[in-house]
């Protein structure tokens, strides 16, 4: 599939890049790889995100090629692309407000991602979709060729992704090949220090905070194999947070000795709550979450509920437990 990837993209014109909403740094880089490449021939390309770029990924757009999602300024979007790019999300329902454009689209539908497979792999006309992969920039280095030449906001990207949906470098899917391919991209002369600053030492003392209530209020279930925290609208206001201040929370609990799964749950901002959940090693996470209608990787899973945040505890903390039970044969 990857030739055939490569010369469809390379044979279009303009080319639409998008990734899931609320991107992360692996779904940015990828698109942000690939934008590079066609630049580099000359293409049309546009770059559109949902709800906007957050602003410590900023640095990754140098050339300020991101858009944030707007539905007037995008409401004719589908006519514009001959080529549709998905980077880092294979489910439709992951588009958000750009999936009804998607579907009208006459786009050729190409997709690139490394979650586990959900049902909308025939949305696309051409799918790279490798779940052994550690991050969808590593699929976009290995696609584009390891040893292509690249400007160094191209490499800096992508070498973000990979950074991140490793947890720089410890996560199991810390591969061999993950390591050649950040090798590469440092030949490109990426500085190592300098993004982890910049994805990693940018909190607001409100990040701090919430944090603060987060581990507070923290519960222990199943002899402290499970962890959960909960975020309401109301504590983020109370101590000035956004969302955005919520990344990463949910690894801090993987720090306890006895945790095997730690969850977050918070309420988003029109209605329903996210819950979002890490696995140590043992334990399907994936299954849980997709149980409750959500998706992601064996480890690491999220899923949107409607309700709030009590009856989400409700619904997701027994079938956790079990789940524990069950992978650790208890
Ligand atoms: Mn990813």
């Amino acid at each position: 599939m990857p030739d055939e990837f490569i010369v469809k993209l390379e044979s279009c014109n303009q080319v639409l890049l998008t990734t899931h909403e609320q991107p992360d740094a692996d779904g940015v880089g990828s698109i942000l790889g690939l934008a590079w490449r066609l630049r580099g021939l000359g293409k049309k390309f546009r770059l559109v995100v949902t709800p906007r770029l957050p602003g410590f990924l900023n640095f990754l757009d140098p050339e300020k090629w991101i858009e944030p999602f707007d539905a007037d300024i995008h409401k004719n979007i589908a006519a514009w692309p001959d080529c549709w790019v998905l980077a880092d999300a294979s489910e439709l329902s992951r588009l958000g407000p750009l999936k009804d454009s998607f579907l009208a689209s006459k786009a050729a539908k190409l997709c690139i991602d490394h979650h586990l497979p959900g049902d909308d792999a025939g949305a696309f006309d051409i799918v790279i979709l490798n779940s052994g992969a550690s991050s969808t920039c590593e699929l976009v280095t290995q696609t584009l060729g390891i040893s292509m030449e690249m400007p160094l906001p191209m490499a800096q990207a992508l070498y973000a992704g990979l950074v991140d949906d490793t947890g720089s470098f410890r996560f199991p899917c810390t591969s061999a090949r993950a390591h050649k391919i950040a090798a590469a991209l440092l030949e490109r002369g990426v500085k190592p220090d300098a993004v982890h600053r910049e994805l990693y030492n940018q909190a607001t003392p409100a990040k701090m905070r919430i944090a603060g209530l987060a581990f507070e209020r923290m519960q222990l279930h199943c002899n402290e194999r499970l962890a959960v925290m909960t975020v309401s609208l109301a504590d983020m206001e109370s101590v000035g947070a956004i969302h955005e201040d919520l990344e990463g929370l949910v690894n801090k609990p993987m720090e306890l000795r006895a945790v095997e799964v730690s969850a977050i749950i918070y309420e988003k901002l029109n209605s329903g709550v996210k819950v979002s959940m890490r696995s140590k090693s043992r334990v399907n996470v994936n299954a849980v979450c997709r149980s409750f209608g959500g998706g992601g990787h064996r480890l690491a899973s999220g899923a949107t509920l409607s309700g709030d945040i009590a009856s989400a505890l409700e619904s997701v903390v027994p079938v956790t437990i079990a789940r524990i039970e069950q992978d650790l044969g208890l």
